[in-house]
């Protein structure tokens, strides 16, 4: 079992998403704050967002979508959650293993030598410097950006050999994480898409479960755990 995750998990816990309505690239422009380009353009303008991001992602508790997930788990001891979340929920929440396509915003790294550095509380949302004199930036995936291949690789590996993955709140349009649930179907997999809103995967999905991720999981773990026991 699968579950493939977007920021639409997160929303539950008061986490904004990306592209609805009210999302951050309504209000902001990706480019300018998810780009190496724009980073480089203003650092200061990108740490500032990160760092409130951060205390946010922090601050905020998992939700009963990520909770029926460690459930899942549980019950089916070999399934795997590859997210494109930074905001580490999945983890918090007992979700085991966990594959974060897109980093985790609670780390940084240094730009020239690539090691992880920790936060300085002196100046969380400021630049700042490695000892090898590169600036530290948030470890996330921006656009243009390559992702882990060992991490993307694992994630493809595991999408091919499922029998079921769930796609949950995920706008399925920033490649290459969305052709995973593509992928899934390709190779004989029954896909279950769980997001209010249709996205460019649900004509495909096997079954389009337009509701809240924190309403459909839980409901669904107990349709599991009935017919199973
Ligand atoms: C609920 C809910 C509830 C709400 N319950 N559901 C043209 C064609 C194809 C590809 C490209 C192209 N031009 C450029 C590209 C490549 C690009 C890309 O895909 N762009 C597209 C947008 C067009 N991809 C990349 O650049 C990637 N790298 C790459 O391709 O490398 C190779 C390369 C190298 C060199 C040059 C060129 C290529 C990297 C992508 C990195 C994405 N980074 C971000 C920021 C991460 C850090 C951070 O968080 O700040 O990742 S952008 C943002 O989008 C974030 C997310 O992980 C990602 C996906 O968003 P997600 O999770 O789907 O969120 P939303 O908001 O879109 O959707 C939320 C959904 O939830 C909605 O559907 C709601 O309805 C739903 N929802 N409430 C259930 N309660
Ligand atoms: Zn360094």
């Amino acid at each position: 079992m699968v579950f493939f995750t977007g920021a639409g998990i997160s929303a539950e816990s008061g986490i904004s998403t990306f592209r609805d309505p009210d999302g951050y690239w309504s209000k902001y422009d990706p480019m300018k704050l998810a780009s190496p380009e724009g980073f480089k353009e203003d650092p200061e303008l990108v740490l500032r967002w990160y760092a409130a991001r951060r205390q946010l992602a922090g601050k905020a508790q998992p939700n009963p979508g990520h909770l029926a997930i460690t459930q899942f788990q549980k019950l089916f001891p070999h399934s795997v959650v590859i997210t494109q979340n930074v905001d580490g929920l999945h983890a918090r929440a007992g979700n085991e293993p966990v594959w974060e396509l897109h980093g985790n915003i609670h780390r940084q790294k240094c730009l020239k030598c690539a090691e992880e550095v920790a936060f300085n509380p002196d100046n969380p949302d400021g630049i700042n410097y490695c000892a090898c004199g590169g600036m530290l930036r948030p470890d996330v995936v921006w656009f243009g950006e390559s992702l882990s291949i060992s991490i993307l690789n694992q994630a493809f590996d595991a999408v091919k050999s499922c029998s079921l993955l769930f796609t949950i709140g995920t706008s399925t349009q920033v490649y290459p994480a969305a052709q995973l649930p593509f992928e899934a179907l390709n190779q004989g997999a029954f896909v279950i898409e769980v997001n209010p809103e249709p996205t460019p995967f649900s004509a495909k999905a096997d079954l389009s479960l337009r509701d809240p991720v924190g309403k459909v999981l839980p409901n669904l773990y107990e349709e599991f755990y009935a017919a199973l026991f």
